[in-house]
């Protein structure tokens, strides 16, 4: 902390929707969504989906994915950083485009942080639209270029209502679940909980904290590694989705 003013922003919504009155308390950088506690500062809870974030992952707020590799195996489509008033936090999203086969792109390197066994990885994603597709999240992600090959891959598929945690460097299926209704247009939250005994637990949420469906299974080929998402149209057609504020907890 220098003698500038800080300006906290909140960590979920835009300036425009954030609760300063006027544009001199912006200027006088009043505090949201963070409160100051023993000397630190302490994050307040969301307004909205899942739970706190310890670890920022990615918000996507530099404008840029050049700490991703796309799969090189699997580059049937693309992914680029778009302005969008839907950002939960700042105003950028990742936008994962398919031209209906597999896409994917991790990274190892070049992020703030990545999590480990023992932490609760959490993505917040949406579905544009209702086309069928399948969404890949992917955490313990031993080769940026080879994401959909190296590490967990939790698939999400939207119109199946269904989803799925495959160990994707030894090819074996971790879990698998039917959901409720995966809804459209709003956002969800993916988390897993990564236990160090090899345990995962994962949960995803709609945009008012409802539990749509969890699985869990046991596999502890893998401890650590990178991130990165896909996404696939099973009818062969284009198709898109968005990734926001990636990140972890660490409980
Ligand atoms: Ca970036
Ligand atoms: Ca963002």
């Amino acid at each position: 902390m220098t003698g500038e003013l800080s300006r906290f922003t909140s960590n979920r919504r835009t300036r425009g929707e954030a609760s300063w009155k006027t544009d001199e308390d912006w200027k006088a950088g009043v505090v949201e969504n963070v409160e100051i506690s023993g000397g630190g500062l302490v994050p307040t809870p969301p307004p909205e989906g899942g739970e706190d974030l310890d670890f920022v992952t990615d918000n996507f707020e530099d404008g840029s994915l050049t700490e991703y590799v796309v799969d090189s195996s699997k580059d049937n489509g693309s992914a680029s950083v778009v302005q969008s008033s839907r950002s939960l936090e700042g105003d950028n999203l990742a936008r994962i485009a398919t031209n209906g086969r597999v896409f994917a792109l991790g990274s190892t390197s070049g992020l703030f942080s990545y999590p480990s066994a023992g932490d609760i990885p959490t993505f917040h994603v949406l579905f544009p639209n209702g086309d069928n597709n399948a969404l890949y999240l992917y955490y313990g992600v031993q080769q940026g270029d080879r994401a959909n090959g190296t590490g967990y891959r939790v698939t999400l598929r939207n119109k199946h209502n269904s989803m799925r945690l495959d160990n994707r460097r030894s090819g074996g299926t971790v879990a698998n679940s039917s959901t409720r209704n995966i809804p459209s247009n709003e956002w969800l939250t993916v988390e897993v909980d990564w236990r160090t005994d090899g345990d995962h637990f994962v949960k995803v949420f709609d945009s008012e904290g409802s539990e749509l469906g969890s699985m869990s299974g046991t596999d502890s080929g893998l401890t650590s590694g990178g991130i990165g998402y896909g996404l696939n149209n099973r009818n062969g057609n284009s198709s898109v989705a968005y990734v926001d504020f990636v990140g972890y907890r660490s409980p």
